[in-house]
């Protein structure tokens, strides 16, 4: 899963991105100027590896981009926000609210206009879609019905300034999936604030943002861990603004994670809200989905509760589950299989 940050120019993208960058980069991650693999904090993982004591211990992983600025006056409109936009799965929207020579800050106004742009990209998108579509039928060639349908639906909530991601259908549906939607994506909405104010601004978005002071953490990133710690103490800091940060945009992506245990490897799975369990199996390994007999599932709390996995089939606590079982963030699971 890849977030791209964005934003207005000098939102501060670039120096969350340091910030993340420097400090969390998974061990084994491409290192890409501009893509970061990052692990998703998860006390669980935590207290799974301190259980088990296993040789390996994986956390889940999640990347974000920072792609470089589009050039400044681009023949086509659509072409005004960075393409790698659209090719990510979800977006991290960056939002000054610092001044640093830049002028005062006005995250609310701020917000709003990059959420425009958005919309117009979309609408441009949809709508040279809808032109292509309709000389190809004057053509006498054959189009789509059901691609058609999606788009007018689509023109008509971007010209009331409706946000894609809104629809039922739209986000994620396979007609669409190419034309990079922005506003069909997940988003997670990031103030950039002022060293020392640690309040989310009002912004107008349906949650509040997640707070993060980039430039200090920028600074901490390329700290060690004790020096960090010694710092963050000294600021006042108890947890890290990119730990939120990182696990807001796990859950706006919708995404959870199921474990795998054992003396070799504790590790965190990701999946989708929803995602049955022989495809969950596939995500880690293909002949686990191929060869899916059943898994047994139990819950983590009831794993940490009993304190073994042979306590917690005592207590009836283990579950046998076929393959259209849904799969519940934090259940452990081993999966039965044969190929
Ligand atoms: N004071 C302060 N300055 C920042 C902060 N974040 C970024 N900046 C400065 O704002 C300017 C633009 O930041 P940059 O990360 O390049 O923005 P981008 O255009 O969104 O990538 C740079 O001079 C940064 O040093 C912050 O949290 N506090
Ligand atoms: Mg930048």
């Amino acid at each position: 899963m890849r977030l791209a940050l964005c934003g207005l120019p000098s939102a501060g993208k670039s120096t969350l991105f340091a910030a993340l960058a420097g400090r969390r980069t998974a061990s084994g991650g491409r290192a890409e100027a501009n893509l970061a693999l990052l692990n998703v904090p998860d006390e669980r993982v935590d207290r799974l590896s301190a259980l088990y004591r296993p040789k390996k211990t994986t956390y889940a992983q999640i990347s974000f981009v920072d792609p470089p600025p589009p050039p400044a006056k681009p023949e086509d409109p659509a072409a005004r926000l960075p393409v790698e936009l659209g090719q990510c799965e979800g977006l991290v929207q960056v939002v000054r609210n610092f001044d640093a020579g830049l002028g005062a800050p006005n995250p609310a106004a701020d917000f709003r206009a990059f959420v425009e742009e958005m919309l117009l990209h979309d609408l441009i998108i949809v709508e040279r879609r809808l032109e292509r579509i309709a000389s190809e039928r004057q053509r006498g060639r054959e189009v789509s019905a059901e691609e058609v349908a999606l788009l007018e639906r689509a023109q008509a909530m971007l010209g009331e300034e409706k946000l894609l991601i809104a629809d039922p259908e739209i986000p994620g549906h396979p007609r669409l999936r190419g034309f990079g939607l922005l506003t069909a994506k997940p988003r997670v909405v990031v103030a950039n604030n002022v060293e020392d104010d640690p309040a989310p601004p009002e912004l107008g978005g349906e949650r509040p943002p997640v707070v993060v002071r980039a430039a200090i953490e920028a600074e901490l990133a390329e700290l060690g861990e004790e020096e960090r710690a010694e710092f963050m103490a000294e600021l006042g800091i108890a947890e890290s603004a990119l730990d939120r940060l990182i696990t807001a945009a796990y859950r706006a992506c919708r995404l959870i994670s199921f474990f795998t245990v054992g003396e070799d490897e504790v590790r965190a799975w990701t999946i989708t809200q929803g995602t049955l369990a022989q495809q969950a199996a596939g995500v880690i390994h293909s002949d686990l989905e191929k060869g899916f007999i059943r898994a047994e599932v139990m819950s983590y709390a009831d794993l940490i509760a009993q304190g073994s996995e042979a306590a917690v089939k005592k207590a009836g606590l283990l579950k046998l589950v076929g393959k259209d079982y849904p799969v519940s963030d934090g259940e452990v699971m081993h999966v039965r299989f044969n190929v």
